[in-house]
């Protein structure tokens, strides 16, 4: 009886994080747009805040990722679809231009895919 409850329980904590980690709802934030360039600053610490970002194609897009952490899990960042991978320093902001050409989505996410964040892609 005591092993079922501590499968339960198990399987609970399992579920939790993949909600937690994969589904759980996130607010976008829109990138701030001035003379056509698009801004947004995405505080790392334990994660991206935000990590839903929308933004516009065909125009440059800065992130500015504000590192306020030295755990090594955020050391690196990663967008596949731009061929980024960028080491972020430690309580530094680190830029990165892209020039978003396609509607869609693209995910980034940290050097070993735990922590993820999304840029939508609008017309
Ligand atoms: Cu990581």
């Amino acid at each position: 009886m005591l092993n079922l409850f501590v499968l339960l329980g198990g399987a609970a904590a399992i579920a939790w994080v993949n909600w937690y980690f994969f589904m759980a709802p996130r607010a976008a934030v829109g990138a701030k747009t001035s003379g056509g360039n698009q801004e947004v600053t995405i505080t790392v610490e334990g994660g991206y805040s935000p990590s839903l970002i929308r933004a516009k194609k065909g125009q440059p897009l800065r992130l500015i990722f504000d590192r306020k952490e030295r755990s090594p899990c955020s050391e690196e960042v990663v967008i596949g679809d731009f061929g980024v991978r960028r080491f972020l320093t430690p309580f530094e902001k680190t830029v990165i231009d892209l020039r978003p050409a396609k509607a869609g989505a693209y995910e980034f996410a940290c050097g070993m895919n735990m922590l993820r964040g999304r840029i939508e892609v609008e017309e």
